[in-house]
């Protein structure tokens, strides 16, 4: 392994961080545009990105080394969070404001007349994920840096991210998102760090020298895993860890066996074969289950992370793994990464000669779970088959785990034969399955849903059975996101405001936003506040206008709903209240009107049907509405193609009423209606996942709350009868005529049929009619409310000021304080850690 020669002095190496005033910052501007780039100041705004970036990523090197040796001397327990998403973003302006340096970077763009915001705006997304939860992975790190926790990312350095929506006729369409086609300036590759990942081939068991039986993995086809590390920045805390993403590539061994056997074009067509493995990101799309490119992307990443944990640990400690399970926790973010169960006892069994017990003692204090959903369907199963020709001795490993598993569930309910076969890791039928959360939960000590109502139906419901065998096992770890990126830099002009009257801390100290809520009857204080989101409102509708051409008027209320398309987030629901709307403006009932423009935007799986036809109906009202002259400004809609993190940092600041509409008992937890509330919106909402905690933080007389509860959407289904609904309803009539005669779909006959179906259906999962008149009636008291404008700045203050409690670094601490158990590693300047010289 590449190691940096014990006599030369590390400390050579040390430079300071170069001076942060805006002269060094606009003469190294110039420096890279010119000599590193070979460009001048009025050259493509993308290469002034590059030239800013790279003058930014200066200035985090040396605290991002000096962070790595502070997380790695001996001894520093540390958490490895492994994930298949991390929806980062944009990274220049986070940097920027992380380390302080705002007013610095923006003088020196402006001795160039250079507009810093522009700039910033030529950073492509990082999409490294599909929604929810690549998103929390990435505010977790946020968090872990701010709070100086020793935590390490694993993921994977995908080619194409989450795809790019376009929006032809009204339909998605699907293009490829090539992020890293202009480089990347966040990113260093490693390769010195690479490690082996072996697929396919069999399993010999052989005796060694002390006559032992082990296993060995041989005629495998090889793949390398090459790192690239990204720093994540600490708010002006002098921290920067490090998420490592791991990158497909082929081995130069492989190639040249082939060759030698005189096929060239071979050996490079198995080289590409090796580097499709981190190709493409897979959306979550059921019609994609099962895929075998998907599976390797697991083994690969599990593997790849793991061997360079134990690589880092034999640097330090040298082959005894005695004290490995109180210094190491991997945190599985949902079932992706399970495969590190089996991995693990791998590595240490057969390549580090550990045996079964002492292997599975340390594996079992080592993991922890998180689970990010409660719809069966959703969890992750595999084919035996599948992992008998890709991963055969994972799947022998995972065979023993179970073995010994069910003989445990044997003693305990003796005769028990359905519980046993309930509770199997294999789950057995037509084709035979692995159930990777059943797995996940033998493998782990901790096992965690992310809201309250989450985490109790998860033990009361889908994982009962482990709940009455572990209780000890299960805990929540309600959801969160960094205020540092959703509202520090997504919304200046509130942030300057917040600061003026509670001071600074609030950024990295969240909980400190409650003095706001003293300001919530100070009626200059509330002009003020409105004064900020009307700017923001301006921002959106420029946003809305340049995408959409759609004319949002500010004086409207900004009603929005924005994530993924699925039917049980009910974007439906949103519908029929649009259609309501324009049907009331239609027959003339517009007595006490509130205008609204209300924004849908989302991605719908490429194989999900009922999904993409959402879209198409959101679009085809929205040309209605938006060009019937009889409207007249009292309502627009808009659909906003390709959402996501850039978007919504535009969004959510802009918003007035967020829409979290969810079947009670189906959202695990939401974290836009988190950033929403943040940013001042008040929430619609049913009582489902996080909104019960932000309605329980706010109070019920600043959330707009509709609809069954979960224990009721239970007894519902069996009594479920839309026809009737239709039938007693005449506002649901009327709209369900609109739909069925094909006011919307004029010369697309018959397109939205499986939509008015599935509404129609008493098997409905999604019980869309049955919250439709609550949902109607709560609708109008917003309207109502919103035309009070002091009471409405009043719960938009009181949401802001409440929402305290839904920061990751709360989130994180709670993480830490019942699962990880870290030392936080703040900067010590006299000590600043020069004794490891060894580069790990
Ligand atoms: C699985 C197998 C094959 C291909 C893709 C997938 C896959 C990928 C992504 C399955 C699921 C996901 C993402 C799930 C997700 O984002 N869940 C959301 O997690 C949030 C964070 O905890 C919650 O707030 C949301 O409620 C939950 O829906």
């Amino acid at each position: 392994m590449y190691n940096l020669n014990k006599e030369c002095n590390d400390e050579l190496f040390d430079i300071e961080t170069p001076a942060s005033d805006s002269d060094a910052i606009a003469s190294d501007f110039q420096r890279y545009l010119t000599q590193h780039l070979g460009r001048f100041i009025g050259c493509m705004p993308l290469y002034q990105y590059e030239a800013l970036a790279l003058t930014i990523r200066d200035r985090i090197m040396t605290d991002w080394r000096d962070t790595w040796r502070r997380y790695d001397e001996q001894g520093v327990r540390r958490a490895y969070y492994l994930s298949l998403e991390f929806l980062i973003g944009r990274s220049l302006g986070n940097h920027i404001l992380n380390l302080g340096l705002d007013r610095e970077t923006e003088e020196a763009m402006n001795r160039f007349a250079l507009d810093l915001e522009g700039i910033m705006s030529e950073e492509v997304d990082a999409g490294l994920g599909n929604g929810g939860l690549g998103r929390l992975a990435a505010c977790f790190m946020d968090s872990c840096a701010c709070l100086q926790l020793p935590v390490i990312g694993y993921g994977i350095r995908y080619q194409y991210g989450m795809f790019r929506q376009e929006i032809e006729n009204g339909f998605q369409v699907e293009e490829p998102d090539h992020w890293l086609r202009d480089g990347n300036p966040w990113e260093l590759e490693r390769p010195e760090f690479k490690n082996l990942i072996r697929f396919g081939g069999r399993v010999e068991t052989v005796t060694d020298s002390q006559g032992k039986s082990r296993s060995v993995w041989v005629d495998t086809a090889n793949v390398l895993a090459i790192p690239y590390d990204v720093p994540i920045s600490g708010y002006r805390n002098h921290t920067i860890t490090t998420l490592r993403l791991w990158s497909a590539s082929a081995t130069s061994d492989f190639n040249l066996e082939e060759f030698n056997a005189g096929s060239y074009s071979e050996a490079v067509e198995a080289k590409n074969d090796a580097e499709h493995i981190t190709m493409v990101l897979y959306p979550n799309d059921v019609s994609e289950n099962g895929r075998e490119l998907r599976l390797k992307q697991q083994y690969f990443l599990a593997s790849a992370s793991l061997q360079d944990v134990l690589r880092m640990w034999e640097n330090n400690q040298g082959r005894d793994y005695a004290s490995f399970k109180s210094r190491n926790v991997f945190h599985l973010n949902d079932t992706h990464p399970t495969l590190a169960v089996a991995e693990l006892m791998r590595l240490l069994m057969d390549e580090k000669g550990l045996a079964w017990d002492d292997a599975w003692e340390i594996t079992s204090h080592c993991m922890a779970y998180t689970n990010h959903t409660l719809l069966p369907e959703a969890l992750e199963k595999w084919p035996v088959a599948l992992f008998e020709y890709l991963l055969p001795r994972l799947l022998q490993i995972i065979y023993e785990i179970n073995a010994r598993f069910l003989r445990m569930v044997a003693m305990k309910w003796p005769g028990d034969t359905q519980r046993q076969r309930r509770m199997s890791i294999i789950e057995e039928g037509e084709v035979r399955q692995i159930r990777m959360a059943y797995l996940a939960i033998v493998g782990s000590f901790s096992v965690n849903g992310v809201a309250a109502l989450h985490s109790r139906l998860l033990s009361c419901g889908l994982f009962r059975d482990f709940y009455e065998l572990w209780p000890e096992r299960f805990n929540n770890k309600t959801n969160g996101v960094t205020p540092r990126r959703w509202v520090a830099y997504a919304n200046p002009g509130m942030s300057a405001l917040i600061t003026e009257k509670i001071g600074h801390d609030w950024v990295q100290d969240y909980g400190k936003i409650a003095a706001l809520g003293a300001y919530a009857d100070d009626e200059g204080f509330r002009q003020r506040w409105h004064a900020v989101k009307q700017a923001n409102k301006q921002r959106l509708a420029d946003m809305v206008m340049h995408y959409c051409q759609v004319e949002f008027d500010t004086d409207a209320l900004f009603d929005v709903q924005v994530k993924r398309i699925h039917e049980y987030k009910r974007q439906l629901l949103n519908m029929l209240h649009v259609i309501h709307l324009y049907d009331r403006i239609k027959r003339g009932d517009i007595e006490h009107w509130t205008n609204r423009c209300v924004l849908i935007g989302g991605k719908a799986a490429p194989g999900y049907r009922m999904a993409k036809n959402i879209i198409k109906l959101v679009n085809n009202v929205a040309e209605v509405v938006n060009n019937d002259p009889q409207v007249n400004g009292l309502l627009k809609l808009a659909f906003i193609p390709n959402y996501g993190v850039s978007k919504m940092e535009v969004i959510c600041p802009g918003t007035d009423l967020s829409e979290q509409i969810s079947t009670a008992g189906k959202e695990a937890s939401g974290t836009c209606n988190m950033k929403f509330m943040m940013n001042g919106a008040v929430t619609i909402g049913t009582y489902d996942g996080a909104n019960i905690e932000i309605m329980d933080a706010v109070g019920e007389d600043n959330f707009f709350l509709f609809g069954l509860r979960a224990e009721e959407v239970d007894r519902e289904h069996a009594q479920y009868n839309p026809g009737l609904l239709i039938e007693q309803d005449e506002d649901l009539r009327r709209v369900m005529h609109l739909l069925r005669c094909g006011h919307f779909s004029t010369f697309e006959s018959a397109i939205f049929e499986e939509l008015i179906d599935s509404l129609q259906s008493p098997g409905d999962p999604w019980l869309t009619l049955a919250d439709f008149r609550s949902y109607i009636d709560a609708q109008k008291r917003v309207s109502l409310a919103y035309q009070d404008r002091s009471c409405w700045l009043k719960m938009s203050i009181a949401n802001t000021a409440c929402s305290g409690h839904f920061s990751t670094d709360r989130t994180i601490s709670e993480y830490n304080e019942g699962i990880w158990k870290l030392q936080a590693r703040p900067r010590d300047e006299q000590s600043r850690s020069r004794t490891a010289i060894k580069e790990t």
